[in-house]
């Protein structure tokens, strides 16, 4: 409940409920901020580098990021919440993951429950719990007589959340192109909810230091060199398109680069010092599920179409279908050091002629394995 007649007092109040909700922080922007207009300039210029991979809804919808508010007829503010997702504090500034070889890893945020779903059911939440409370904030100037408007989002609308969130001072944007928080690193989700309250003059933002400073650790460490320049990523090479977002053969260039990542990249995070501040996640949706967190090439090569369906039930692992799963995983036993290699030839040998796609993989993983 707001102590004072204010718009702070009421965003306050709201950011003590979204905390209470198990978000890590909240910050608040004006739907109609020229920062809108600015990052559609930037998003085009680097759509001409061609950049992008096959990512072709980046392309799309520009009026719809140029005007947020096209997107939540009435909306005004946007509620801008980030959430920790880390299980255990990974050792700091190693690359832990490469010391396993045999073993598949699996970006951090995708262990668990897929994010989008809980990102959105919380900040539904949040949305009820503002909308319980109009009653008490008439009068004050932020339109809590008229009908509450809410929609929640978390990657699923054609919004800049990340410079969404260094607005509200969630945190500066890293060279990776991360948004990091002094206080809490960057092992963090980001969500919006557009509310119809006005909490925000047009455009304010809070202004965040940027604090990499001489720093290009993220950009040394990158396996395939996918970070081109400071805050500049060719999305193409990037791990995490390469074994999330990319649908068809993955380039021979990058598959020795790829190691044992099976599914996303966290070693730009990794690196970072930054994230000797990273906090572990609050709420246990993204508790590692069916062993994900630690669980070997082989385990995840057996798995059949039925069990894969079965095991990565609201995972974001369902993203890349059994086919793309499996494709990575030959890459990664490619790249693997098994004891027992003929054991390991013998089963990658089980799934070819299942799929074209696979078989390039396999074959390739198969002359790795044998050179
Ligand atoms: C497309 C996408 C990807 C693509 C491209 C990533 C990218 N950096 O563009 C791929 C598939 C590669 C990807 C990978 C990952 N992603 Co992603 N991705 C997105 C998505 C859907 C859109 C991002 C986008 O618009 N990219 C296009 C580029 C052009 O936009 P941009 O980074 O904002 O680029 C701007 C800057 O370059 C800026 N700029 C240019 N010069 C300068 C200079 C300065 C000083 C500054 C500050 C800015 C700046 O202008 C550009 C144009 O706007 C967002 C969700 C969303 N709706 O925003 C999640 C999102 C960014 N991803 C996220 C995550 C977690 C990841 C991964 C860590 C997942 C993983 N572990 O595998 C990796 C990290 C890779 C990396 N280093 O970025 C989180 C980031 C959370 C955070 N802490 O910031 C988001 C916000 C999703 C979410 N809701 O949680 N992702
Ligand atoms: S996620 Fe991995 S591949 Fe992508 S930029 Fe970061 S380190 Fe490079
Ligand atoms: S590794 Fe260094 S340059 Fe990269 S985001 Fe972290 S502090 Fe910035």
């Amino acid at each position: 409940m707001p102590t004072q007649n204010s718009r702070d007092a009421i965003k306050a109040w709201i950011k003590s409920q979204a905390l209470k909700l198990g978000f890590a922080d909240c910050g608040f922007l004006s739907v109609n901020h020229e920062l809108f207009a600015q990052q559609t300039e930037r998003l085009r210029t680097w759509l001409s580098w061609d950049l992008h991979g096959s990512l072709v809804f980046l392309k799309e919808n520009h009026h719809l990021r140029a005007n947020p508010s096209l997107l939540v007829a009435g909306a005004k503010t946007i509620i801008s919440v980030r959430m920790d997702y880390l299980q255990t504090s990974p050792k700091l500034r190693t690359i832990e993951d490469n010391s396993r070889p045999n073993h598949a890893i699996i970006a951090r945020y995708a262990r668990g429950r897929d994010y989008h779903k809980t990102m959105r059911q919380k900040l539904k939440a949040l949305a009820k719990i503002i909308e319980n409370e109009l009653p008490n904030w008439h009068g004050l100037g932020v339109g809590a007589e008229n009908a509450f408007v809410f929609r929640p989002f978390s990657d699923s609308a054609p919004i800049f959340e990340r410079a969404i969130g260094e607005a509200v001072g969630l945190g500066w944007t890293g060279k990776h192109t991360l948004l990091i928080n002094r206080h809490g690193g960057s092992f963090f989700n980001l969500g919006e909810l557009f509310v119809s309250l006005t909490l925000c003059d047009d455009n304010v933002s809070i202004p965040v230091k940027n604090l990499c400073g001489s720093c290009s650790a993220c950009i040394n460490i990158c396996p395939t060199n996918a970070i081109i320049a400071p805050h500049t990523l060719d999305a193409g090479a990037c791990i995490s398109y390469l074994t999330i977002e990319h649908k068809g053969v993955i380039d021979i260039k990058y598959r020795k680069a790829i190691g044992n990542r099976i599914f996303g990249c966290d070693d730009c995070q990794l690196i970072c010092p930054w994230n000797k501040f990273a906090k572990l996640a609050s709420v246990p949706d993204y508790q590692a599920r069916h062993g994900l967190d630690d669980i070997s090439l082989l385990d995840i090569w057996g798995w059949s179409e039925d069990e894969f369906l079965a095991k990565t039930e609201g995972s974001p692992l369902r993203r890349t279908g059994y086919m793309g799963l499996m494709r990575n995983v030959a890459i990664a036993l490619g790249n693997s050091q098994p004891t027992d290699r003929q054991a390991v030839l013998s089963v990658l040998q089980d799934k070819l002629g299942l799929n074209h796609l696979l078989d390039e993989h396999i074959l390739w993983a198969m002359g790795e394995l044998t050179r």
